[in-house]
């Protein structure tokens, strides 16, 4: 039922002491709203402090008679209020320091809503926010946002100023307060909440499970730790390395005709000399080179880790999966140290002997299938290092030399590179220098 016409009165600016000419910084209503007592109505501003003006009693607001900016004084009309019931007018006239004093006395907690009663009127009280109980979080404190604003937030001057100086939205604010008043607390909380809130997941479309039986007989067969430890951290790379990869050709004719010459002196020596070697011999010579892709992002991927050693590991398969051990130093080392090392090191894996030693430092990998075959694949960074070589499958193929297609053994090649850290040019220009040190391996000693 509306309320009757003679019920309609004027609110009024309440005793606001000396201060003179304040303006109004905030509407807290609207004509049309239904507000109840001690509602904030609008909020005024002097040099000294700001205030809520709040409504002595319940009813709907007729007519709000100041807007933004405008400057009040004691006992100007701001608004009119068609109350619920007759209400003494001497309340709309209460000064509001004696309203904030009075409700504080009745175990409300000041200090929440103001840190000093000379300079904030404050004119509702306040408990004291409850301790969580949990880490709080946005879902806690936050309430969803309207997109509109209606500006109808309930809350007191010192905590609009708290709000304001932090950034925080009020109005996606909870109050904890009675009738859900925001109290500094709940501010706190939430700017709290947000900051430590975690970054949203990438959201990953998700593949649909089938059970495959349908279709006919199917086994499953666990993954063994190493494969699934591999998949993780493949995943790992795949996901933040902003991968490119270069593809070409390395003519390694004469470097195979020298590695075959040596064959007899391998058998000497007990050492089996197979071109990842030489590849990773040229490789470190490389890296010397090309210093940024001897490098690791920082953590925060805004600055490149140049490393002062040439460390290059190289990929096994074991039967437990895919290992990575490492060796230290390879540009200072000869071909056949760096063979024995690589069969060493391959036959550690394979039997489970590889310290953790073994498997750390690497600033470069090479991975080659060249045993397996294939022209070429895409080889996924071994993050954070930043640069990996794939080492496909000798071929002999016709070349022409200017005058005449000649038979030369062609070794496929393909340099994946973080993309962040390496720009096309450098990766480019690596591969083409690892192609003419393959080709012509008297470079190597350069
Ligand atoms: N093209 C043609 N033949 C090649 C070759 C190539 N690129 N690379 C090696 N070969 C030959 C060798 O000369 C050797 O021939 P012979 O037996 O006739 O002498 C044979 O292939 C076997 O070589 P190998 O594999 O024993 O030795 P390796 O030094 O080439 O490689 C190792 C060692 C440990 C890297 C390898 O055994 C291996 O595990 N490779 C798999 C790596 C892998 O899984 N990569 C994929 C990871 S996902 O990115």
């Amino acid at each position: 039922m509306m309320p009757s016409p003679e019920h309609e009165t004027d609110i009024v600016i309440p005793d606001i002491g000396e201060a003179e000419d304040v303006e109004v910084i905030e509407l807290c209503v609207a004509p049309g709203d239904t507000v109840e007592v001690d509602d904030p109505l609008i909020v005024i501003e002097s040099d000294k402090a700001s205030m809520e003006v709040p409504s002595p009693f319940a009813g709907t607001l007729r007519d709000l008679k100041v807007v933004l900016g405008d400057e009040v004084n004691a006992g100007d009309v701001i608004a009119t209020i068609a109350a619920d019931a007759p209400t003494p007018a001497a309340d709309a006239a209460e000064p509001v320091e004696e309203r904030a004093f009075s409700r504080g006395a009745r175990g409300g907690d000041p200090s929440q809503e103001s840190a000093g009663q000379t300079e904030e009127v404050e004119v509702t009280p306040t408990p004291a926010a409850e301790s969580p109980a949990r880490p709080v979080t946005v879902a806690d404190v936050a309430v969803p946002h309207t997109p509109t604003g209606t500006g109808r937030v309930y809350a007191g001057p010192a905590v609009r100023r708290l709000a304001r100086e932090l950034g925080a939205d009020l109005e996606a604010i909870r109050g904890s307060g009675p009738r859900g008043r925001i109290v500094k607390d709940d501010v706190k909380a939430f700017v709290k909440a947000t900051m430590t809130a975690p970054a949203p997941a990438a959201s990953l479309p998700a593949v649909p499970v089938i059970d495959f039986a349908r279709f006919g007989p199917v086994e499953e067969v666990p993954l063994t730790r190493l494969q699934a430890r591999g998949g993780t951290n493949l995943y790992g790379s795949w996901l933040n390395v902003v991968h490119v990869t270069q593809h070409d050709e390395a003519d390694v004719t004469e470097l195979e005709a020298f590695r075959k010459s040596l064959a007899r002196e391998g058998e000497e020596r007990g050492v089996k000399l197979t071109p990842l070697a030489f590849v990773m011999k040229a490789c470190a010579e490389n890296l010397r080179a090309f210093p940024r892709l001897n490098a690791s992002l920082n953590a925060s991927a805004d600055g490149l880790i140049l490393k002062q050693y040439h460390h290059v590991g190289f990929a096994v398969d074991t039967e437990e999966g895919l290992v990575v051990p490492v060796i230290r130093d390879v540009d200072q080392k000869g071909v056949w140290q760096l063979a024995a090392e690589i069969a060493e090191l391959s036959a550690s894996a394979r039997e489970r002997r590889l310290k953790p030693d073994d498997l750390q430092g690497g600033c470069f990998t090479v991975s080659s299938l060249g045993r397996i075959g294939g022209t070429g694949f895409t080889p996924i960074v071994n993050a954070p290092e930043v640069g990996i070589l794939g080492v496909g499958r000798l071929a002999t193929k016709p070349v022409w030399d200017g005058l005449e297609f000649r038979p030369r053994a062609v070794l496929p090649l393909a340099l994946s590179y973080d993309h962040r850290a390496i720009n096309g040019v450098e990766g480019g220009s690596f591969m083409v220098e690892l192609t003419r040190l393959l080709g012509d391996i008297r470079r190597l000693v350069m």
